[in-house]
């Protein structure tokens, strides 16, 4: 695919009121996608016995494949359009459900998780399979990033595929929004907004990529999080904080941690 989109003032309009982005052009075509998607099983084949997908966080570091899918320049545009011409990737995650499988992501704020501020971070959710309310499709509370960060709890559950949760109460899951997605389109989240996602039942596997871009204002605290590097996607950095890698240069390869305690 060539052609770029920048978001519309409605759509920018949208996203600030309700905390999300849907309905986007696709990124990716069925043929790239497969592509993309046939790729993935070198991927896949650098976790290390015992591992699951859960592990495989901010591989963009260390992998071209990924790498060249955080920098997509039609991405990009669309990132452009909420954070403005000088930002930055730090984060990417896979999300991947296989077939009946019993993993969830309970109802959380990203934001809770992150030692980052001030808030100035979007996501970009990208699916690698079609993605609907059958296979586990993310759910969000429209609008709910608009009040603080609420308190979220330690989830003690063998299939929460996330470490915490919100408290029960403090919004209502009955307001949430499914997100359905065709393999090669994207959503876009807000840091503060509520979501979450269920179990995979069906027979269809539910994967996507999920990456976080960040205004060049935003900081790392790294007492908590030394391990955080990003990459410049558009624009400068006038602010100086933030640590820079190289590109990688491997097409596939993973990114390791000296810390157990990741920052998503
Ligand atoms: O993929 C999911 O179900 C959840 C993803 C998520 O929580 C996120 O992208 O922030």
């Amino acid at each position: 695919m060539s052609s770029s989109a920048r978001l519309s003032p409605a759509q920018l309009k949208f996203y600030h009121d309700q905390g999300y982005l849907l309905g986007l052009p696709p990124i990716f075509s069925a043929e790239e996608m497969k592509r993309i998607n046939a790729e993935l099983p070198r991927l896949l084949a650098l976790l290390r016995p015992g591992e699951t997908t859960n592990e495989m966080r901010e591989w963009h570091h260390a992998s071209t494949y990924l790498y060249e899918i955080v920098m997509n320049p039609r991405i990009l545009d669309l990132v452009e359009g909420i954070l403005g011409p000088d930002f930055y990737v730090w984060g990417s995650h896979f999300f991947i459900k296989e077939p009946r499988s019993p993993g969830t992501v309970p109802w959380h704020q990203d934001a809770y998780y992150w030692p980052l501020s001030p808030f100035n971070t979007v996501t970009v959710w990208i699916a690698f399979d079609d993605v609907d309310e059958e296979n586990g499709g993310m759910k969000l509370i429209p609008g709910s990033h608009l009040g603080g960060l609420i308190k979220h709890r330690h989830k003690d559950d063998a299939n929460s595929i996330i470490q915490l949760e919100l408290e029960q109460g403090t919004f209502n899951a009955n307001d949430a929004v499914q997100f359905r997605l065709k393999a090669g389109e994207v959503s876009m989240h807000n840091d503060k907004a509520v979501h979450g996602s269920q179990a995979n039942p069906s027979d269809r596997r539910r994967a996507g990529l999920t990456i976080r871009y960040s205004g060049t204002n935003v900081k790392a605290d790294l007492k908590v999080s030394p391990d955080f590097v990003a990459h410049l996607c558009r624009g400068v950095d006038t602010y100086g904080h933030t640590p820079y890698a190289a590109a990688p240069t491997a097409r596939y390869g993973r990114k390791d941690y000296r810390r157990k305690d990741r920052i998503d």
